[in-house]
């Protein structure tokens, strides 16, 4: 059994008030321009740079602290390809078959289709598991807890870790997405999450023109 241990929290910074207030105005000016981004350039990344944002995304907290996430980054050519092939195969049937009218009428806005170009454009693809059991070297199976709502915030940190260093990113998930298993050897107790495409926005790359919903749609207090 795990003896508690507990130290002292000593990286702890508290701000004056009117700094705090500085500072999330800040955040918050910085992290509204994240947009999500479908035009990628071919320029390559600096592998240091994803590697700090996947160690930022390491921070993120986890259901028994658990971490019951994996990323695989993608920056060969051949299994880029390879995922654009699995992808838009899924993505074929989704558009043509088993999307409800109402889903591609919500989809109409984003302009997207069966065509997944940046996956083989992009420079680097972050193929995200997450677990529903661990397995031990001896074989022993570890139950997770709250596994996807812990990789979703994970994924949310490196989301904002890789806009915070100028880059931008698509979360992709084609559904089902099993072919990242196979493609990326995975084994069955990991489930593809999602599927982050990362790189430099391609020169005349544009985004839809929507919008965000305003606070009061959003937030109420008590
Ligand atoms: N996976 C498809 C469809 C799609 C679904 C949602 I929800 C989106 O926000 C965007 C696309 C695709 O990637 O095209």
């Amino acid at each position: 059994m795990n003896e508690q241990k507990f130290i002292p929290l000593s990286d702890y910074k508290e701000y004056p008030p009117e700094e705090m207030v500085k500072r999330s105005k800040e955040f918050y000016e910085n992290i509204k321009r994240r947009r999500t981004v479908r035009h990628f350039s071919d320029k390559p990344v600096p592998e240091e740079v994803i590697e700090n944002c996947l160690l930022a995304a390491g921070t993120s907290p986890s259901g028994a602290n658990l971490q019951p996430w994996h990323f695989v980054v993608v920056t060969d050519e051949k299994i880029k390809k390879e995922i654009r092939l699995g992808a838009e195969k899924e993505e074929n049937e989704f558009y043509s078959k088993r999307a409800p009218k109402e889903w591609l009428d919500a989809l109409k806005p984003l302009g997207t289709n069966e065509l997944k170009p940046f996956l083989e454009k992009a420079p680097c693809l972050i193929a995200v598991f997450s677990k529903s059991y661990d397995v031990l070297p001896n074989g022993e199976k570890v139950k997770q807890y709250y596994p996807l709502e812990s990789v979703g915030i994970a994924c949310g940190i490196l989301i904002t870790a890789i806009h915070n260093v100028g880059l931008v990113s698509l979360t992709h998930t084609p559904s089902p997405m099993n072919f990242l298993n196979k493609i990326l050897g995975r084994p069955s107790n990991e489930r593809p999450f999602l599927l982050l495409v990362v790189g430099y926005p391609a020169k005349n790359a544009k985004v839809p023109d929507i919008s965000r919903k305003v606070l009061e749609d959003y937030v109420s207090y008590k």
